[in-house]
């Protein structure tokens, strides 16, 4: 398989051999048996630093949505009372940026469309091909958490997501979960377990990474979160979203949701 040279200038493929068998099987095997896999190092110091510096540069672009939502990224009901698992609300308040505002020249670009990345990635996932989205604005996007701001309790609409962190903050801004809340495939809604999560009576896991790691996770039913950024430093994060189909766009009522517009 080609790897384009700026690929291989982005990502440390001596370190992270994706085209060897035992190595892939290890990784496999990781993912699988707790639904999240941290790849350290995965990507190089030089791509950090560009995609930090360009990233910085477009944060006053960056959408906040100003919203509280429940736990399913889904309307109220009102056949449920406001205190229910179904309608209770958590704040996020990161802003991001989406793809039609990163530069044609990103190396976001160049890890996102890279050939051998994508293969190894439908190797991990256990799919035939993966795909962009067909609308402008979900493929790439950098997440930006200033101070005080973070991303509440929900459970992801895609089932997997692929991310790098890009800055870290000097505290707070952890990743948090609870694996296998519930199974969405079987139409598992899990009201009791979500209710104990929000009201911290569960046990709940952080998955540390470090800037240049690659982060694979499984988040349509691991109940996950970030807390708020602490300190002066923004937690700066990009998020590489794929398709198992092609053709797929997210519906104009999502990205009215999660960019503040549709085009
Ligand atoms: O910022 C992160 O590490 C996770 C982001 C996330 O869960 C999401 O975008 O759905
Ligand atoms: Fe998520």
């Amino acid at each position: 398989m080609i790897s384009g040279p700026l690929a291989d200038a982005w990502i440390d493929w001596n370190r992270h051999p994706v085209g060897d068998l035992n190595y892939r099987n290890h990784e496999l095997s990781e993912f699988n048996n707790d639904g999240a896999l941290v790849l350290r190092g995965f990507f190089t110091s030089e791509f950090v630093s560009r995609v930090v510096a360009e990233s910085v540069a477009l944060q006053g672009g960056a959408f906040y949505a100003n919203s509280t939502h429940n736990v399913y990224l889904t309307p109220q009901d009102p056949q449920f009372s406001d205190d229910h698992a179904i309608n209770r609300q958590v704040a996020s308040s990161k802003g991001l940026i989406a793809d039609d505002q990163i530069p044609t020249d990103s190396p976001l670009r160049d890890v996102y469309e890279n050939a051998r990345f994508r293969e190894f990635l439908c190797a991990l996932l256990g799919v035939e091909a993966v795909y962009p989205y067909a609308d402008r604005l979900s493929s790439i996007n950098v997440h930006y958490a200033p101070r005080g701001r973070e991303l509440g309790w929900h459970f992801d609409n895609s089932s997997f997501a692929v991310t790098t962190l890009l800055q870290e903050p000097e505290s707070g801004g952890v990743f948090e979960y609870v694996p296998d809340v519930r199974d969405s495939d079987d139409g598992d809604m899990a009201f009791d377990r979500v209710a104990a999560v929000l009201d911290n009576a569960e046990n709940i896991s952080q998955l540390n990474f470090d800037p240049g790691d690659l982060v694979l996770f499984r988040g349509r039913n691991a109940l996950h979160r970030v807390t708020p950024t602490e300190g002066s430093v923004t937690r700066v994060l990009a998020v590489f979203a794929y398709n198992d189909e092609p053709d797929i766009g997210l519906s104009t009522s999502a990205l009215e949701t999660f960019y503040g517009r549709t085009k």
